[in-house]
């Protein structure tokens, strides 16, 4: 499969100043020469050529074309980009003429597969464009840039070097022991490589907020004005507002951004006792599972009208959940309302809005300001995805069960040599050295195509 020769739109399809179009593999070289032209006799890798994209005698756009000769290039093959005017139809054309001419349709992640399978990166790393193109705020796409240039792959490669060496004094050790009585000696750079992996693990939960961005749910009972907020926040008439309870059914999504953050804002359906019939209840459950799956809600009452039993309910489903109460509505508050909240909520601050008149919203982005400001700092941290997760666990297990067996009375040393060849695979996984195809074709197929 390799030894084809790949092309993709590497841009987002649509009208844009430019799109670009990348070709990898061996007919890279004579692709480009057939469709951009004229082009030099000896084209000079990593420089712009300035031409036109031909079919046949016609002219179809103007362009720039830069050619990469293996294995200096992204994906260590002979590469073309190709940046014309981003129109479809042209695009189209010029993706077409490649295939004619020798190219076919590049797969989701391709050019990067073949970066891995050239050695150009490891499978951390190659992760870690996909993750850098996905990160949901400035910092973590900082962190995936740091992992892209070798970050997680440099932690993993010490506990690798420490395994290595622990290996190399057990093997030792059971060539010379006269009996089985030896204790070999616990390397202290296994502890310290066992250490950073906590370290890693520990962070894991937040580098995946940073990657994801924050969830924050307007939670509420039916009619208190949820999706009045909603719209509010999004500056947009993005939800359906109306004095019918029980107005919004499914939960609706929107992402905001703040201070270099995504913030996906959830409105979701009302919650009360009894649902006026079965698809409000399935909204109901998905609300409950997405207050579930939240880092903040948005708990609003009504300060119109006393507090109701849905309300108790709703406050009792958030649980601890990190939280901000709203009380909406303050145009048409209710003395002996408000009154009700406070009692009902003692010690917690109760925020009189107006999600109508958009009174005292600035509470709200404070609030979300805040959630940002309490993430913990990210420099020092590395980031991990799901896969890197489970398998990073997996390695934390096995170097325990290495460091338990080392200290039974007497050590089973082939026993030993045996955990920490598991842990060994389990690093290759990591880096993509030892992996099942499928397991690969995992990876990748995460990717968008033309990257
Ligand atoms: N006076 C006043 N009315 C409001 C305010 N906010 C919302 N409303 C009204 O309250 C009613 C319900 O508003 P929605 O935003 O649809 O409420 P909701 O919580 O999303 O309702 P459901 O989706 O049915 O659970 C509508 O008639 C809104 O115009 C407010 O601050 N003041
Ligand atoms: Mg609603």
């Amino acid at each position: 499969m390799d030894d084809e020769t790949i092309v993709a739109l590497a841009t987002p399809p649509g009208q844009a100043g430019i799109a670009v179009v990348r070709i990898s593999g061996s007919r890279s070289e004579s692709i480009v020469r057939a469709i951009v032209r004229p082009l030099p006799v000896i084209l000079q890798p990593r420089h712009s050529h300035h031409g036109f994209i031909q079919d046949g005698p016609r002219r179809l756009d103007e362009c720039l074309a830069v050619f990469f000769r293996a294995p200096r290039s992204y994906s260590g093959e002979d590469m073309a980009e190709i940046s014309l005017h981003s129109n479809l139809f042209i695009v189209e054309e010029v993706l077409d003429l490649a295939c004619r001419l020798g190219a076919r349709p590049a797969l989701a992640g391709e050019f990067t597969y073949r970066a891995f399978r050239n050695g150009k990166l490891d499978l951390l790393q190659a992760e870690a464009v996909n993750d850098l193109i996905r990160a949901n705020s400035r910092a973590g796409s900082l962190l995936e840039f740091d992992n892209l240039e070798g970050r997680l792959s440099q932690a993993i490669g010490a506990v690798r070097a420490a395994l290595l060496s622990e290996a190399a004094d057990i093997e030792g050790a059971i060539e010379f022991a006269e009996d089985q009585h030896f204790v070999p000696a616990a390397n202290p750079a296994l502890d310290e490589a066992a250490a950073s992996l906590d370290a890693i693990l520990a962070a894991g939960r937040f580098s995946e907020v940073l990657s994801r961005g924050l969830a924050v749910v307007i939670a509420g009972r039916v009619n208190v004005g949820k999706s009045s907020l909603f719209n509010a926040l999004l500056l947009r008439e993005r939800s359906i507002v109306s004095a019918l309870p029980g107005t919004t059914r499914d939960f609706i999504e929107e992402t905001l951004h703040l201070d270099g953050f995504t913030i996906r804002v959830t409105d979701a359906a009302g919650i009360r006792p009894v649902a006026g019939d079965d698809i409000e209840n399935q909204g109901m459950q998905r609300s409950l599972d997405k207050i579930a799956g939240a880092d903040a809600v948005l708990f609003m009452v009504d300060a119109s009208q006393p507090l109701q039993d849905s309300d108790l309910e709703v406050a009792r489903r958030l649980g601890a959940k990190k939280r901000l109460l709203l009380a909406n509505k303050s145009d048409l508050a209710d003395e002996k309302a408000v009154r009700g909240i406070r009692d009902a909520f003692p010690g917690e601050p109760v925020h009189l809005v107006s999600a109508k008149n958009g009174d005292n919203l600035g509470v709200v982005s404070a609030f979300l300001k805040g959630l940002l400001r309490d993430l913990p700092d990210p420099s020092g941290m590395i980031a991990v995805n799901l896969r890197q997760k489970g398998l990073l666990q997996k390695l934390k297990d096995a170097i325990s069960r290495v460091r338990g067996l080392q200290a039974q009375q007497p050590a089973p040393g082939e026993l030993v040599a045996e955990e920490i060849r598991q842990a060994l695979r389990i690093i290759g996984e990591l880096t993509g050295e030892i992996g099942a195809d499928d397991i690969l074709r995992g990876v990748f197929a995460r990717f968008c195509i033309g990257k």
